[in-house]
Parts: structure tokens; C-alpha cells; sequence
């Protein structure tokens, strides 16, 4: 009863504004931060203490909204190994975080006697550890506060490590829970994040030099501060390192944030901020608000802006892979593959299948299903076009990669660099910072200039509408969204229209971010992918 009580008095101040409703969705809960997110933080406190038992294991929260603009803020769950929440869990979010204040101590109770019923007693009784951190928005602090207001009644222990980017939070969660096994995964300290990186950095570099320098646009969000502090550790280019120049990385001004900057801007306008001041053939990158996104671009010779999204990255990581694997002797025992979603470019993965001849696996939308889709490879690289991307070696790889004994420099240089890319590579989730650095010792080691990159393959044209319907809830895929079961007939419709395009490619899915229909076509021509699209979205109108 006292921990009844506990929670009770601790959630007082966060009632719920009147009819308001939450849903843990892809990113975890997100919306205007004084809409009652604090209510919402709260019973994710609640619930992390109960997943931290259940697993036995150390659980995070990372407290950000990403690209969104600065107002809003958001929650998601870390699981043990760094991954995100389970997705069965995900429910009891939602029900938790709908759940009233007069209620809130008899659904904590119910959930517990739900999750933890195999062995009630003993699970109840084990500790409770949580890490968590936070990105630079306004409203963190009292969100902190929240937060630690739900493990302070249910006692948990747990350590909060402010500042720090969402990939370097999950980083945090997997050193915790591996530490002193054999898959210690690093120091469980930003100090632990940055040296394992610039180690790494250095192995794979060396003998090898980055050509010009790189400009990486941080959103004015948390990943400008911790990509200045990486650079204190990585060797400078007269050392023989990198030449990184930060720009829009001003966190003291809280509206900046994401601000005509950052990762999404550059994606959905398709061009640089307006305060880049590269000029042609330089390379660029913008990283996402919580730096766990990355894409690429340059302005060419003509003036043309020129993006190198995720399918990009993910591409260029592959090349990289499968040559240091063949080089080390391991192509036969490395199953290297890719892993995309429906909007991945075709000539990518034509590339890919008829260039690189890897596999490529299409899943669903959304990084879990890609991640998982990527853990059946032994080197299984993922990104979606956005920029949001890893490379996951299996335990088999990594074995292989570390204990084959060279028989040549050759040899042993492709094995040293192929071990390097394991830890350079953060393995948990997509992480800007460690992207943006694979992609610049890649550039590196092929000596490819922006030109060089963007020339592996032509983009097909393509075009992506935004539909309004009346209910999105009709629209039901099979195929990994590629193909409609319903509503009836409109699969066949858009079947005959794609067979009058060239090079046609088109489908239409629910979004599982906002209220629409998303319809994506590509085809030879600008022209035919516009029209393409433009019938196609009036099918599903
Ligand atoms: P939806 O709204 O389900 O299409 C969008 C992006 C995804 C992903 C999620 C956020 C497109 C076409 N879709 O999903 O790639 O980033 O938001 O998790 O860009
Ligand atoms: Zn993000």
C-alpha cells in the first residue's frame, strides 16, 4: 500500500488535460510538450521500472521529439541490448499513459500482476535499474523531474546523463548490460562513446587520408555539442584525420532547433540551409535534431543541388563491406546483405542485386522491422531513405572477423578495417555521428569525390504525394507494402497504371505517422513519374 500510495502522490501534478489521448507510436510517444507529456513521462518511469524487472536488465528512456520543431517533445523505451521497446510492450504503454491519476496506482498494480506474473514474487522483488537522457529542448528539465518523480515512488535506482544524443543513449544501455560478458559492448561514459569511435577511426584510417573537408549541419540540436567534444578526440587533418567544420550547432537559442536546418529540411526540401556556405563540390552533411539521422549533399559543377539520402549511405557502406570481406578471404563465409523499405530508389537496389550481387530484403516501414530484417545477415546493412540507418554484424562475424589470422598486409589490412568498422559502427540504432564518420573513411579509402559517389548509379525520377482521404484505416498492404488488399479492386487499378510507364514502380500505404495516404511512383522521366504518381493518387482518393 505505501507504494500505492508512492505513486499516488507522485503523479498529483501531472493530471491528464481534459481529453487527451496518447499512443506509443513508431518514435515512441511524441507531441507539444505542454499538452500533458509530463503525465505521459511519468507512466513511462512507471513502466520502465516494470520492463527493467521482467528483463532483469537496465532499461532506457531517451526523452526527445527528433526533427520536430522545438515546442514538442517526446518519450520512447530502450530495451536491454540498446534496440527499441518490444513491440508487445508498446499496448501497455499506451494503456499506462491513458490511464487517469485517480487510477494510476491500481493499473500499476494490474500491469505488474500482467508482466510479472511467471514468477510474481521473485520478480517483484528484484531491483530496478534505469538509465536515461535527454536532447536540448526547453521542456527536458521538467520532464526530468517528472520522470524521476514515477522511480522514486516505485524505487528504482537509476543514473541520468543529461545531455545526450538518442543513438548515444542507446549506446549507454547496451555497455550497461554487457558489461563483464563476452560481448562487452564499450565504457558505458560519453568518455567510453568517444574514445571507442576514435580508436576505431584511427585503425581504419590509417595509411589512408580524407580528401577536403566535410561541413556537418547539427539542427542546432544536441548532436552539435557531442559531435565538438568527438572531434577533441579524432586525430586533425594535419594529423592525418578529419577536417570537420560545425555549423548551425547553437543550442542556447531554443527556437533554432531543426530550424532551416537539420537532416529533414534538407530531405523534404531538397536543398542546403540556407546559412551553408559550401561552395560547389563540397561535401555536406545534416544530421536530425537528436542525431540519429544523416544524409549527405553537394552543390555540382552546374549549381545543382545534389542529395546523397540513406539509400546513399547504405549503398556506399555495402561497396566498402563486401570489398574488405572478399580482400580478407571471407566473402564465402560473410553473408553481407541489404535491407530497405518499399521507397528505397529502384536503381539502388538494382545496383546493389546487379552491381554489388548482394541480397536485398524489402520490410515494412519503420527502423525495427528493418533492424530485425538486418540481424538474419551476417553483415546486414539498413537505412531508410531518410537517413535513419545502421550495419548489424552477427555474433558469427564479428567471431570470424576477429580470430581469422592474416596471411598477407593485404589480408590484414582488410581484417583490421572490417574489425574497426564493428566498433566505429554504432550497432544499436542509427547514429549520425558514427554514419557520418563510416561514410568519410569509405570516401576515403576509395578516394571517391562527391561526383564519384553520386556516379555508382543514376537515381530513377520518382515522386511522393501526400493524399487526403477520408479513412487511412481502409488502406491494407501485403508484400512489405508494395501491394493494396484493400480496399477491393484498387491493387489492379494500379497495376494497369504502372504497365504504361517505362521503368514504372508505384504503391500507395497508410502513413503510421500522420492522417494520409502516402503514394510513391518512380519511372524513367520526371515527367512520368509525376503522372504516374498523379494517377495513382487519384485511385486511392
Ligand atoms: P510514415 O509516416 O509511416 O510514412 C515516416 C517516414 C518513415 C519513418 C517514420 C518515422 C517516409 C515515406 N516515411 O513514416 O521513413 O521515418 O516516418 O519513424 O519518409
Ligand atoms: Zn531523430
Amino acid at each position: 500500500q505505501a507504494l500505492l500510495d508512492a505513486i499516488n502522490a507522485g503523479i498529483a501534478p501531472y493530471p491528464i488535460p481534459d481529453g487527451r489521448k496518447y499512443g506509443y507510436g513508431t518514435a515512441g510517444f511524441r507531441m507539444k510538450a505542454n499538452l500533458g507529456l509530463n503525465h505521459v513521462v511519468y507512466t513511462v518511469g512507471l513502466l520502465a521500472a516494470i520492463r527493467a524487472k521482467k528483463r532483469n536488465a537496465t532499461i532506457g528512456i531517451m526523452i526527445t521529439a527528433s526533427h520536430n520543431p522545438a515546442e514538442d517533445n517526446g518519450v520512447k523505451l530502450v530495451d536491454p541490448m540498446g534496440d527499441m521497446l518490444e513491440q508487445s510492450w508498446e499496448g501497455y504503454a499506451t494503456v499506462l499513459a491513458n490511464t487517469s491519476n485517480e487510477e494510476m496506482a491500481q493499473a500499476y498494480e494490474h500491469l505488474v500482476n500482467e508482466t510479472l506474473v511467471d514468477e510474481i514474487r521473485q520478480l517483484q522483488d528484484r531491483p530496478a535499474n534505469i538509465v536515461f537522457g535527454r536532447d536540448t529542448r526547453t521542456s527536458g528539465p521538467s520532464l526530468i523531474k517528472a520522470l524521476k518523480a514515477a522511480l522514486d515512488a516505485v524505487g528504482a535506482t537509476y543514473h541520468d546523463y543529461g545531455y545526450l544524443t538518442t543513438p548515444q543513449l542507446h549506446y549507454m544501455v547496451r555497455c550497461v548490460n554487457t558489461q563483464n560478458t563476452p560481448y562487452a559492448f564499450g565504457e558505458a561514459t560519453e568518455d567510453g562513446y568517444y574514445k571507442k569511435m576514435a580508436n576505431a577511426f584511427k585503425t581504419i584510417m590509417y595509411g589512408r587520408k580524407i580528401h577536403g573537408s566535410v561541413t556537418a549541419d547539427c539542427a542546432n540540436g544536441v548532436g552539435g555539442p557531442k559531435l565538438q567534444e568527438l572531434i577533441k578526440y579524432l586525430p586533425t587533418a594535419a594529423e592525418g584525420g578529419i577536417d570537420i567544420k560545425v555549423i548551425n550547432d547553437d543550442v542556447l537559442k531554443p527556437e533554432a532547433l531543426n530550424f532551416d536546418c537539420g537532416a529533414d529540411y534538407v530531405k523534404t526540401k531538397q536543398k542546403a540551409p540556407p546559412s551553408s556556405k559550401a561552395g560547389p563540390n563540397e561535401r555536406c552533411c545534416s544530421l536530425d535534431g537528436d542525431a540519429d539521422r544523416v544524409v549527405y549533399y553537394f552543390t555540382d559543377s552546374n549549381g545543382v543541388f545534389r542529395l546523397l539520402d540513406g539509400d546513399r549511405i547504405a549503398t556506399l557502406g555495402a561497396v566498402f563491406l563486401a570489398e574488405m570481406a572478399e580482400k580478407a578471404g571471407l566473402s564465402d563465409k560473410l553473408k553481407i546483405g541489404l535491407v530497405q523499405t518499399a521507397y528505397a530508389n529502384g536503381a539502388s537496389t538494382e545496383y546493389v542485386e546487379k552491381v554489388l550481387k548482394l541480397p536485398v530484403v524489402v520490410t515494412p516501414t519503420g527502423v525495427k522491422h528493418l533492424h530485425h530484417a538486418a540481424a538474419r545477415f551476417d553483415i546486414g546493412v539498413y537505412f531508410e531513405a531518410n537517413g535513419h540507418g545502421t550495419i548489424l554484424f552477427s555474433d558469427n562475424a564479428t567471431k570470424t572477423i576477429r580470430e581469422t589470422q592474416p596471411k598477407n598486409p593485404g589480408q590484414k589490412h582488410a581484417l583490421d578495417s572490417l574489425s574497426a568498422s564493428i566498433d566505429l559502427i554504432n550497432q544499436t540504432v542509427g547514429d549520425a555521428i558514427s554514419d557520418m564518420l563510416f561514410a568519410e573513411v569509405v570516401l576515403a579509402h576509395k578516394a571517391w569525390t562527391m561526383e564519384n559517389w553520386l556516379n555508382t548509379y543514376i537515381d530513377l525520377p520518382n515522386r511522393l504525394v501526400r493524399v487526403e482521404v477520408h479513412d487511412r484505416s481502409i488502406f491494407k498492404t501485403e508484400d512489405a507494402e508494395r501491394k493494396l488488399v484493400s480496399p477491393k479492386g484498387a491493387q489492379e487499378e494500379i497495376t494497369r497504371l504502372v504497365s504504361n510507364y517505362t521503368k514504372g514502380r508505384s504503391f500507395a500505404r497508410a502513413s503510421g505517422t500522420e492522417d494520409a495516404v502516402r503514394v510513391y511512383a518512380e519511372a524513367y522521366s520526371k515527367h512520368e513519374a509525376e503522372a504516374l504518381a498523379k494517377h495513382v493518387a487519384d485511385v486511392v482518393k
